[in-house]
């Protein structure tokens, strides 16, 4: 037995279990979900779809894989699911080399303004190979302007827009980005890798019904494994109603097949797409409809107590899970600091950057914070007004070890009652 690993793996199972977690990307996926990413699934190689592999021995994953695409179809009322991208910058990757060519221009949101690296970022292949071009939020309001998407569009005459962020807390008008991608000809993509699971279940806007194509990962507020997944909504297979010098329509779910494998990957991880099916059948249950509202209504009262004790949050509220707080409203504290000094307190949130913001991405001007996590622990609106008086606690003493200690203490004492995976 490894037992430096096993002790480290020991040790990060005592920090998830008391502390605090408010990383708006991350969450706690079910027992059963973690157990079905250690079976021997792991070791088969299965490069291909179901029934066209290249490899023999793949009737039981071929099995494990076509329950996962039709649970997942069944769960967003999707017409073509893939399952196989490791991760959701990979189901972004796939998506751009079955789309375009290098050098197209794609429109997307601003990293700094709340976007995603896989979405144009210089420093990310999107960037590098594609031609990024970006739209942002109003200093004002921090709200998206769609009379600017509009204009940027119709001047970048962009080959592909991307609807979708890593910290943004309002719902999208997908309706709209489609009636200004159809204006200048381009593919649109929503990346929904943080709204997913809120979305299965009808709590925000369907980008289904409108984008051409959906990509996101399955492991933050869907609360599955950590991994990828692209869709399309019904009648979107064909979107440029093209057909083959045979008259077959040219499908856009066998060119989105082949961006992923043999484009982007080799063999599926077996073992993570069986996770994800479990993730996904649960997804499908009621009781998941109950956990999505409860995050909604977290992200909310946590929103409101910061609001009304002085700190901006950017767009002045939440639609969904999350939370950008603009700590400019609090004097000089940096988003680097209080991440570390909340961390010393067992509270995970993370330094981010806020539209216009004049520190770097290591400083940071805010916080994000997210209600999935502590939701799926158990956490409903009251000990969300806890989780808050703990954190302006710490602001307001963030040079005083002691104070932060005593939180410490207190949270440690507090998780006691939120058992997780009582099973180990
Ligand atoms: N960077 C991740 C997040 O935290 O939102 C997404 O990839």
């Amino acid at each position: 037995m490894d037992t430096v690993i096993q002790e480290l793996i020991s040790k990060e199972l005592q920090r998830q279990r008391h502390g605090i977690e408010l990383i708006a990307s991350e969450n706690f996926t079910s027992y059963e979900v973690m157990k079905a990413m250690g079976t021997c699934l792991t070791n088969k190689y299965a490069e291909g779809y179901p029934g066209k592999r290249y490899y023999g021995g793949c009737e039981v994953v071929d099995e494990i894989e076509t329950i996962a695409i039709e649970r997942l179809k069944e769960l967003f009322g999707a017409e073509y699911a893939n399952v196989q991208p490791h991760s959701g910058a990979q189901a972004n990757a796939a998506i751009f080399l079955a789309c375009l060519q290098a050098g197209d221009t794609v429109l997307g949101f601003d990293l700094s303004h709340g976007g995603h690296l896989s979405h144009g970022s210089p420093v990310n292949f999107s960037g590098k190979v594609y031609h990024p071009v970006f739209y942002g939020v109003q200093p004002d309001t921090g709200l998206i302007d769609m009379d600017e998407v509009e204009q940027i569009a119709l001047k970048e005459r962009p080959k592909l827009m991307i609807c979708g962020a890593s910290a943004y807390s309002r719902d999208w008008d997908y309706a709209r980005f489609r009636a200004i991608a159809d204006q200048v000809g381009a593919l649109l993509l929503a990346d929904i890798a943080h709204p997913a699971g809120l979305i299965s279940k009808g709590l925000l806007n369907d980008p289904l019904q409108h984008c051409h194509i959906v990509s996101s990962t399955t492991h933050k507020t869907l609360r599955g494994p950590r991994g990828g997944i692209i869709m399309m909504g019904k009648n979107f297979d064909n979107p440029w109603g093209r057909t083959t010098k045979k008259g077959n329509p040219i499908k856009m779910s066998a060119i989105l097949n082949s961006g992923v494998f043999p484009g982007m990957q080799g063999g599926p991880l077996e073992h993570i797409i069986a996770a994800k099916a479990i993730s996904f059948g649960e997804a499908l249950s009621d009781s998941f409809k109950t956990y999505g509202q409860q995050v909604i209504d977290n992200a909310q009262v946590l929103a409101q107590a910061f609001e009304a004790n002085g700190y901006k949050i950017i767009s002045g509220g939440t639609d969904n899970h999350l939370m950008l707080i603009d700590l400019r409203s609090k004097g000089d504290l940096t988003g680097r600091d209080l991440e570390n000094a909340l961390v010393k307190a067992d509270i995970t949130i993370n330094k981010n950057m806020v539209p216009f913001d004049d520190r770097s991405p290591f400083v940071t001007s805010g916080i994000r914070i997210g209600t999935s996590a502590m939701t799926s622990r158990g956490f409903g609106t009251s000990e969300f007004e806890k989780v808050f008086e703990w954190i302006d606690h710490i602001v307001a003493h963030i040079e005083n070890e002691e104070a932060i200690s005593r939180v410490r203490k207190e949270v440690n004492r507090f998780m006691d009652d939120y058992p997780l995976y009582p099973e180990i």
